[in-house]
């Protein structure tokens, strides 16, 4: 054979061998990754394009903006479950927070106001602030009860545990100087968190055993199985939780260290990763049943979008980083946002959880709360802070999604003044982190196409 025949060989070879590879590939990682999901009307290529197309780039533009970037965290809250020793010694995991310069204005000086000023002050800031969202007609004695009913109520709606934000521990975090990406925080530590996350803070029927933690031995039973035992609300639940344990390992896979020299690190796709976490074959079958779990999250964090719009309606209500012409804009990028969520035609039905039997629901939905608060406890125990800045934001985030959908109370663009019973509220650490929780969603789903073409480009 002449060398060249052989060079022309070798090639036709290769690239047969690279377009049935390139279609399995990509097959695996997606085979179900397509049409109705599971408890819900609606389909993953309807939800990618409306994401990839509509969505995604506004919500870009909205987080980099002043209000949606400075997150205030507190990172220094102590694991309430276990002792943690070891400190992420890792450099990736490092968090930079802001220096003072680098905060704008208008949101240090209400952090002073809360931080610095006496307790009673401080609940005239409160009010100012949070009642001051609201129209204005309430007479005295209304204000002063809704006061009292808010104290109580905002936290019996609450998902999450919120930090305190006026604690000299908590920080502003730039989110944008801190991505969500690779950062070499796995093993055995990583799995505890996981693990606790699964085996104690998640529903299932007790007899079973998951085989979740890999470094216990894998009985071969498949994980979904028992979820089938499960009612829609645990099913959800466990969704819900493996949606964001996707989002996270797309994150960093997209995000991944490729290399690294004294100039620069490059920071991009790596697609054995992903496989890794998402091949049917080299998950069991689990890995697209993930990517599954991943646009049912996107959907319910979706609906609670659509359904906050007249919450920030209001005309009272500002994005207020002290700069109004900016603040002005931003709102109005929020509106459009919102109204585009709305408009989204196949949207989650949330009236289907916790309904029938009130007595039941209403324990179920407590018991939901109560695991999901606790997950958000565990957040304290990731020892990489980067993870856990991330992950705190993302529970929270999630938190504020199911308690929009589930909360009791009217969310009304125009508060009544005759209703005795207190208006939505939402503080803004709630707010931040709802929008930027979603945007690690969206940009999942987004990195999915990446994904989706790299595999069909895949030369081997
Ligand atoms: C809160 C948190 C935030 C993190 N953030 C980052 C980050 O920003 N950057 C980073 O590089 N690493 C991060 N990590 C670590 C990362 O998630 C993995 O734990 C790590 O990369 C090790 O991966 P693994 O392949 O061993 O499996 P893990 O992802 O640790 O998963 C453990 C086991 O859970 C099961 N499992 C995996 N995915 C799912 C799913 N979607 N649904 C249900 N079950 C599943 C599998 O059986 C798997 O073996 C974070 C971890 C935690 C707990
Ligand atoms: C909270 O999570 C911890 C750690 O996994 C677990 O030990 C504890 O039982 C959980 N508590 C509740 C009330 O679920
Ligand atoms: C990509 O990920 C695989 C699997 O984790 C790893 O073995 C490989 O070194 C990574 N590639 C690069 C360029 O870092
Ligand atoms: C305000 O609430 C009262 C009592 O619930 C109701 O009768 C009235 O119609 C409401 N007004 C508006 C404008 O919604
Ligand atoms: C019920 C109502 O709309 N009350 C007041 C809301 O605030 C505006 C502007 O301050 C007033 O004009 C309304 O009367």
């Amino acid at each position: 054979m002449t060398m060249k025949s052989f060079i022309l060989l070798a090639l036709s070879l290769t690239s047969v061998h690279t377009t049935t590879a390139a279609g399995s590939a990509a097959h695996r990682c997606f085979c179900q990754v397509t049409g109705t999901l599971d408890d819900c009307a609606c389909d993953v290529e309807t939800i990618d394009r409306f994401n990839n197309k509509e969505i995604f780039p506004k919500l870009q533009k909205l987080l980099s903006s002043d209000y949606f970037r400075f997150y205030k965290v507190n990172l220094n809250n102590p694991c309430p479950f276990w002792t943690d020793h070891s400190q992420c010694g890792l450099k990736y995991c490092a968090v930079k927070p802001c220096t003072p310069g680098e905060v704008p204005e208008g949101l240090k000086s209400s952090s002073y106001k809360y931080s610095e000023a006496a307790s009673q002050d401080l609940e005239e800031c409160e009010k100012a602030e949070k009642l001051g969202a609201v129209n204005g007609s309430l007479s005295d004695e209304t204000r002063q009860a809704l006061q009292e009913w808010k104290k109580h109520d905002d936290e019996s709606d609450r998902f999450c545990m919120l930090d305190d934000v006026d604690s000299p521990e908590s920080q502003y975090v730039d989110l944008l100087l801190n991505p969500e990406r690779f950062t070499g925080y796995k093993g055995p530590e990583a799995w505890r968190i996981w693990n606790s996350i699964y085996e104690e803070n998640c529903f299932k029927p007790y007899s079973v055993k998951r085989p979740l933690n890999p470094l216990a031995s894998n009985s071969g039973q498949g994980f979904y199985c028992w979820l089938e035992g499960l009612c829609v609300e645990k099913r959800a639940f466990f969704r819900l939780i493996s949606g964001l344990h996707a989002s996270i390992n797309i994150h960093l896979s997209a995000r991944y260290l490729l290399d690294e020299n004294w100039f620069e690190m490059k920071w991009s796709h790596n697609v054995s990763e992903f496989q890794l976490r998402f091949d049917k074959e080299l998950t069991e079958g689990e890995g697209p049943k993930r990517l599954r779990n991943l646009y049912f999250l996107y959907l319910i964090e979706l609906r609670a979008l659509a359904k906050i719009l007249p919450y920030f309606e209001r005309p009272a209500f500002h994005l207020y980083t002290g700069q109004p012409t900016e603040d002005n804009e931003k709102k109005k990028l929020l509106l459009e946002l919102l109204h585009m969520a709305k408009l989204f035609p196949l949207h989650f039905d949330e009236t289907a959880l916790f309904a029938g039997n009130k007595k039941e629901a209403m324990k179920l939905k407590e018991d939901f709360k109560l695991t999901f608060k606790n997950i958000s406890r565990i957040m304290d125990c990731v020892e990489c802070f980067k993870c856990r800045l991330w992950g705190k934001l993302q529970t929270q985030g999630l938190g504020t999604a199911l308690k929009i959908l589930f909360s009791e109370r009217q969310i009304e663009a125009m508060p009544n003044a005759s209703n005795t019973n207190p208006s939505f509220q939402l503080s803004r650490q709630e707010i931040v982190s709802l929008f930027n929780a979603f945007g690690r969603i969206s940009t999942s789903v987004r990195e999915l196409d990446n994904f989706r073409s790299l595999l069909s480009n895949l030369k081997q």
